[in-house]
């Protein structure tokens, strides 16, 4: 068995910044425990358990109060660690699931009673065997009331995923921004296209999150900063943001969770723009009810 990959720091550092009250960490996941929740014959990688109580306790570290577990193609379309991490939050954590597009209306709702408020698409070739538009796009048409759809993908496939992306008929929500190349600045041809895609219509939302996979600098991530703060200020009622903890496949280059919250005001640089990042937005997206 290959070793088990420990993708975050055991001791991030506490940030400066602190987050507004009622803040919400949007993107993050759990990884197991393995014994309880196995992962995926599928998965491309094979993680050290990263369980709730971990990710809460980091969240308290953080100043966070509230967390969105997206589920993790390490487990595949079985969100049983999801729900079960949901079920331990007490009320202060919401997910997303990843669904067999042949999931039936009974199960969609299960889902729902137990806090997932959307499913993700993924269309990273290293993390998945293939993504179905045909089906994705048809599951997209049976959601429970109120569920967003979140995408990933990375920038190369921008265009040729436009028309799929346009027909989906719910909220989308990009992961990483589609990861664009940062590096040539918020008028880059990359960040050019998702502003393209934003301003197609209002229903296009953004996490602002991920320096630590977008900018090849690294820590502390100016050309991250400089790229997306125009963005915020420009779409500040559509984006949201999160830690990404445990951080999946990063092993040599593993961020500083306390670094990453203090990317927070260099991208959101008011009070008002940092409401609405942290918790205004996802409050729409996760705890409408
Ligand atoms: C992320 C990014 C990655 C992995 C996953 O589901 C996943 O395994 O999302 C990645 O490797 O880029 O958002 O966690």
């Amino acid at each position: 068995m290959p070793d088990r990959i420990v993708s975050w720091l055991s001791e991030p550092s506490r940030p400066r910044f602190v987050p507004p009250p009622g803040a919400i960490d949007a993107h993050c996941h759990v990884f197991g425990p393995m014994a309880s929740f196995p992962f995926s014959a599928k998965a491309k990688y094979l993680p050290a358990d990263a369980g709730p109580e971990a990710l809460f306790a980091l969240r308290d570290r953080l100043g966070f109060s509230r967390s969105v577990i997206v589920q993790a193609s390490c487990h595949g379309t079985d969100n049983a660690a999801t729900l079960d991490a949901i079920a331990r939050s007490n009320d202060t954590a919401r997910g997303v699931a990843v669904v067999d597009p042949g999931v039936s209306e009974a199960e969609l709702d299960a889902l729902d009673r137990g806090g997932i408020r959307g499913i993700r698409f993924n269309f990273l070739k290293r993390l998945v065997d293939d993504a179905p538009k045909d089906k994705f796009l048809d599951v997209s048409r049976r959601l429970p009331a109120g569920w967003h759809v979140v995408i990933y993908f990375e920038a190369d496939i921008l265009a040729e995923l436009r028309p799929f992306i346009d027909a989906i008929p719910v909220p989308v929500l990009i992961d990483h921004m589609g990861r664009p190349d940062v590096t040539h600045g918020p008028g880059g041809a990359d960040m050019r296209a998702l502003r393209t895609l934003l301003d197609s219509r209002d229903e296009i939302w953004f996490k602002a999150t991920c320096p630590d996979r977008l900018d090849p600098a690294g820590d502390p991530w100016d050309a991250f900063a400089a790229a997306v703060a125009p963005l915020v200020a420009d779409y500040p009622d559509r984006c949201v943001w999160g830690t990404d903890w445990p951080h999946p496949n990063m092993q040599d280059n593993r961020p500083d969770d306390g670094h990453l919250v203090d990317m927070i005001p260099r991208i959101a640089p008011t009070g008002e723009l940092q409401r609405k990042l942290l918790v205004d937005n996802p409050e729409r997206l996760y705890w409408a009810r």
